[in-house]
């Protein structure tokens, strides 16, 4: 068995590589970019995942639904309504759904394990935490909801601090916990890692398991160089302190990672990574088509799964 931490576009393709290869692969979402709009509640991260291996996902924009329109929005905008973040109309749909579900008091796993069955995928969803968590960015502009500052604000305002609020009273989903446990591999995809993989594997009782069972943990650089393959993550990186390279990346994993896949074009780093007791694997970690998707998780499964 294999469980994926996931969060965010970039962690999509490799849920829909690993699902056509492995038939037994549970994916822990993130849930810290979850917001309510419009009296909705929406899961950007899970829904990306949903989308991705119902195989509906718009892939050019990597999030929503491919062909969606936007007429709710036209007419949200025209009732002078918030139309920033761009719900589609058949995207809608999801989040009444969840939405009325959460208010009939199911739990939000409860409602992800339903949807997933909906539209027929067999690959498990998990959520991080049936608990609201939210990413706060702090920036000179004021603390705002981390979808305000990338979405409205296009990342725009100068960065003073990262939090994840309402992370200490929240607990992790024990099925997230027993499958990490449970599992022969654990990757870490290469997702954000503050935003997207960072609320996870903070959640004690996650991190304590991910810590427990290190020899078999491997992550998937983000970065090449000093860039991301996609998304902010060397801006937050470097808000947070954290140098923005695949050095930083083994940093910030150092304690729940033994093995790190980075770049061909890595090399330079691997000495440091080495030197924090974590090995490193060098291939292509650009996937820009699905042969590329299915050639990076073969790679990883063949390289890390021994059971
Ligand atoms: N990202 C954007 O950049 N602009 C949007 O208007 C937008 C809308 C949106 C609607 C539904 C959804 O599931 C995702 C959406 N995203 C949008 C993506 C979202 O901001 C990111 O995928 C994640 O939050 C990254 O963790």
């Amino acid at each position: 068995m294999i469980t994926l931490l996931a969060g965010g576009t970039g962690s999509v393709k490799m849920a829909r590589g690993l699902s056509k290869i492995s038939e037994d692969l549970a994916i822990i979402s993130n849930i810290a970019d979850n917001l309510w709009l419009h009296g909705l509640y929406v899961c950007p991260d899970i829904d990306t995942i949903t989308y991705g291996l119902a195989d509906i996902l718009d892939k050019d924009r990597g999030w929503g639904i491919a062909g969606d329109s936007f007429m709710f929005l036209e007419q949200m905008k025209t009732l002078g309504q918030e139309y920033w973040f761009r719900i589609g109309d058949r995207d809608l749909a999801i989040h009444l759904v969840r939405t009325n579900l959460l208010k009939e008091g199911k739990s939000l796993s409860s409602i992800t394990e339903w949807i997933r069955k909906k539209f027929s995928i067999s690959t498990r969803i998990l959520p991080a935490s049936d608990s609201h968590i939210e990413t706060r960015i702090e920036t000179t502009q004021g603390d705002m909801h981390i979808q305000e500052y990338w979405v409205k604000n296009h990342a725009k305002p100068e960065i003073k601090g990262i939090r994840y609020e309402g992370i200490k009273e929240a607990n992790a989903s024990t099925k997230a916990v027993e499958f990490i446990r449970n599992s022969d591999l654990v990757v870490i995809a290469p997702g954000n890692p503050i935003s997207s993989i960072g609320p996870i594997i903070s959640m004690p009782s996650i991190r304590k398991e991910l810590e427990s069972r290190k020899r078999d943990v491997v992550a998937i650089s983000p970065l090449i160089g000093n860039s991301a393959l996609s998304g902010p993550a060397s801006k937050y990186m470097e808000a947070m302190g954290i140098e923005s390279s695949p050095y930083g990346v083994a940093l910030h994993y150092e304690d729940i990672v033994s093995n790190l896949v980075i770049s061909e074009f890595d090399a330079e780093y691997e000495k440091k990574i080495h030197s924090l007791g974590i090995k490193t694997h060098k291939t292509n970690i650009v996937m820009q088509n699905v042969q590329d998707e299915i050639q990076l998780c073969n790679y990883i499964i063949n390289k890390f799964n021994n059971a």
